[in-house]
């Protein structure tokens, strides 16, 4: 079997949602829709075959992935993955974990959809369903969003007692907000969160992401009193250290790295030097599906608990699969004025609907299972 043609085909599609200026997410001001484009990324195979991802750029496909993959079998994803994972090393900038990470969930796919199989059956299932968290949006100044601790402990109060999730975690107020991050506004929003649900909810905070060593310290201790599930990122993750020196002084479990570069190196480094308690990883942080699976077995051979980042179809197959086992899918990320359940136009279906328990279930459709509207997608070209 052999790889035909790779093609990355760019379109519009329509979001109520807009980045701030350090990436964050937030609903529009005024709720409205805009268009932003995506990228519709194929590998095509002589068998009539096709797998998907999104997200790839034209000019990277044609010019450094298509040369990679035409002409081989998809069946050697490891030995492709490998190739492009040391095509990082030689100055192929645009080359990043996530393009590597779309590449590989589409080689992944191809590889379903010729088995005719889920990923999740193929990688061997642990389980059938996982019990999921809401996952807020960062803090806003939107009334009736997420501005105050009271906005937050609203919204948690619905996710947890209406909605059915089974965990809350917290992305509190960050730059370019003027007067973040703080703190003490951090905890009171985490207290307010812990009021409404009562003591039992697991709850978790993401906050700012540079805070100092002492602001990270006070925040976990308060944290503990609040009987917190874990604390995620309060500091810059390039320093090993300042995780060393945090996670020895809190009874609160860390959870890291996140964002760090270094894919299964960089895990292995932090689980040698107990710079965390539970360790983390999700497909596009890590390169991929390849490498995720490799940083769950590490973590299980050094009996460390993972938390998987963020949702999505490679993420799921990946929870569903672990035996350790991640305890949480992370759904989200999720706003007041935001309608989760809603697909986005070029998908048919969302990828991980979830019952009134707070449960997803195991993905049926064959490779990664995401039912795109290619009828959508071809309507709405722009190359
Ligand atoms: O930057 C953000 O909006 C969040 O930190 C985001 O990366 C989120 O996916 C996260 O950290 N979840 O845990
Ligand atoms: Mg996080």
């Amino acid at each position: 079997m052999k790889i035909t043609e790779v093609t990355s085909k760019t379109f519009f599609y329509s979001t109520k949602t807009v980045s701030d200026d350090e990436g964050h997410t937030h609903p529009d001001p005024d709720l409205k829709e805009h268009k932003i484009k995506t990228t519709l990324f194929s590998i095509h195979t002589d068998e009539g075959i096709s797998g998907y991802s999104f997200g790839v750029g034209k000019e990277i496909t044609e010019n450094v992935i298509a040369p990679i993959l035409v002409g081989e079998d998809p069946f050697f994803r490891e030995r492709l993955w490998q190739k492009l994972n040391h095509m990082q090393r030689i100055g192929q900038e645009s080359l990043n974990d996530k393009v590597l990470s779309n590449v590989d969930l589409a080689l992944w796919d191809t590889i379903g959809k010729v088995l005719k199989q889920p990923i999740n059956r193929i990688l061997g299932l642990y389980r059938d369903k996982v019990p999921a968290y809401a996952s807020t949006m960062c803090g806003d100044e939107m009334n009736g969003g997420l501005s105050t601790p009271e906005e937050y402990a609203k919204f948690a109060e619905w996710c947890i007692k209406e909605r059915g999730y089974q965990a809350f975690k917290l992305h509190t107020w960050y730059p370019p907000i003027k007067w973040a991050p703080d703190p003490k506004m951090d905890i009171k929003a985490c207290a307010a969160v812990r009021e409404a649900v009562g003591d039992d909810i697991p709850l978790m905070l993401d906050p700012h992401h540079n805070y100092s060593r002492l602001d990270a310290l006070w925040i976990g201790k308060e944290l503990e009193k609040l009987n917190f599930h874990w604390m995620e990122e309060p500091m810059d993750e390039s320093s090993m250290s300042s995780y060393i020196w945090l996670s020895d002084q809190l009874d609160l479990p860390i959870l890291g790295p996140e964002t760090m570069q270094g894919k299964l190196a960089t895990r292995a480094e932090w689980i040698t030097n107990n710079a965390c308690d539970i360790l983390r990883g999700g497909v596009g942080d890590v390169g991929g599906l390849t490498p995720l699976m490799k940083i769950i077995h590490l973590a299980e051979s050094f009996n460390m608990a993972l938390e998987v980042h963020g949702g999505g179809a490679g993420n799921l197959h990946a929870l569903l699969s672990m035996a350790i086992p991640g305890e949480l899918y992370e759904r989200g990320l999720l706003h007041p004025f935001i309608d989760h359940e809603e697909p986005p136009a070029y998908l048919n279906n969302i990828m991980d609907p979830m019952d009134k328990e707070g449960f997803i279930s195991m993905p049926l459709g064959d490779g990664l299972g995401w039912d795109i509207n290619f009828d959508y997608i071809n309507n709405s070209l722009i190359d």
